[in-house]
């Protein structure tokens, strides 16, 4: 038990725009056929699941196989269309789990929820749980793909556009975010994270000091001077071997205990605004095993324990 709102809006937001492969588009489906909103309801929680935002497919738009950001046009009105659906769920008093999806959606659901509570004078917190760092802007990202450009414009770096959705900007501030379980960062995006100055507990890190420390300093900082924080979860995070359907899986990942253990831990402070859960690709798991672990974690952050 937690002090969490008892509440949750589950939104769906089938976009795989932003990335290389297709496919993370079925994310939503997989994880609501893994029994998301069953479980969480019988873990006590009021659920409802009734409002995804619209995305347009692949084949309806012209072709982008190149550019500095791909389906950038698009991936804005999904960017826009979410924080206001993200705002609106914070504002009827639930708290919004938004499942994905690519991680480009990550964009408009934390601008919602940091206007939100920006206009009640407060800070959000932002745990960033991923294999990449998703720093890129547009003229560094070898890949064009915006997936690997959310966590640098919620700090207010790229394209004016995406920094500007709603009201306040920078979204987050450098201070209150933390990136977790990363090992993958492309050449250009080692400057802008020095840059930035926020935290980043690398694989290293977890090694070194273990989860159980890592998710101790992460929380005092994501938590220090804010009102809660978002759970921004890549499930290319954890290990391959935990999560084969992603995308752009990296070995040597976080294990499912660690995650189980980051999260657990996230529920036990109470101060959890929301999450986002990204990058399950069902057409390249194994069954829907991805899914089932994913949705086991999401039940941790919401504070299921064994006992
Ligand atoms: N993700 N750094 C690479 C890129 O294309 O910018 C990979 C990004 C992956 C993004 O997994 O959310
Ligand atoms: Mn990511
Ligand atoms: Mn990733
Ligand atoms: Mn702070």
């Amino acid at each position: 038990e937690n002090g969490q709102t008892k509440s949750i809006q589950i939104i769906g937001v089938p976009v795989d725009l932003g990335a290389s492969r297709r496919g993370t588009d079925g994310g939503v489906s997989a994880v609501r056929i893994a029994g998301l909103g069953e479980k969480l309801t019988k873990m006590g929680y009021t659920v409802t699941d009734e409002v995804d935002v619209a995305v347009p497919s692949k084949e309806s738009r012209p072709k982008e196989t190149t550019g500095n950001m791909r389906f950038r046009s698009e991936i804005l009105q999904v960017c826009q269309d979410l924080a206001v659906v993200t705002k609106e769920a914070l504002n009827k008093g639930n708290l919004p789990l938004i499942i994905g999806g690519d991680h480009s959606l990550a964009i408009g659901s934390i601008s919602g929820i940091a206007d939100y509570f920006q206009e009640k004078g407060g800070e959000l917190g932002l745990v960033w749980f991923d294999a990449h760092a998703d720093m890129n802007i547009p003229g560094i990202s070898p890949s064009g793909n915006i997936h690997g450009m959310p966590l640098s414009h919620l700090l207010g770096y790229g394209d004016k556009e995406f920094t500007g959705i709603l009201s306040v900007n920078p979204k987050i501030k450098p201070e209150n975010v933390v990136l977790v379980g990363v090992r993958d960062i492309d050449e250009k995006e080692k400057e802008l994270i020095k840059q930035s100055g926020i935290k980043v507990y690398s694989m290293r890190d977890i090694d070194e000091l273990g989860m159980s420390r890592v998710s101790d300093e992460i929380l005092e900082i994501v938590t220090k001077g804010t009102v809660g924080f978002h759970v921004s979860f890549d499930v290319d995070g954890c290990d391959p071997e935990v999560m084969p359907g992603s995308g752009t899986l990296v070995p040597g990942g976080v294990t499912y205990r660690e995650a189980h253990l980051l999260l657990e831990k996230c529920a036990e402070t109470g101060l959890m605004t929301s999450m986002d859960l990204v990058e399950l690709n069902p057409f390249l798991d194994k069954g829907n095993i991805s899914a089932e672990r994913a949705v086991s974690l999401v039940l941790s952050a919401f504070g299921q324990s064994v006992l």
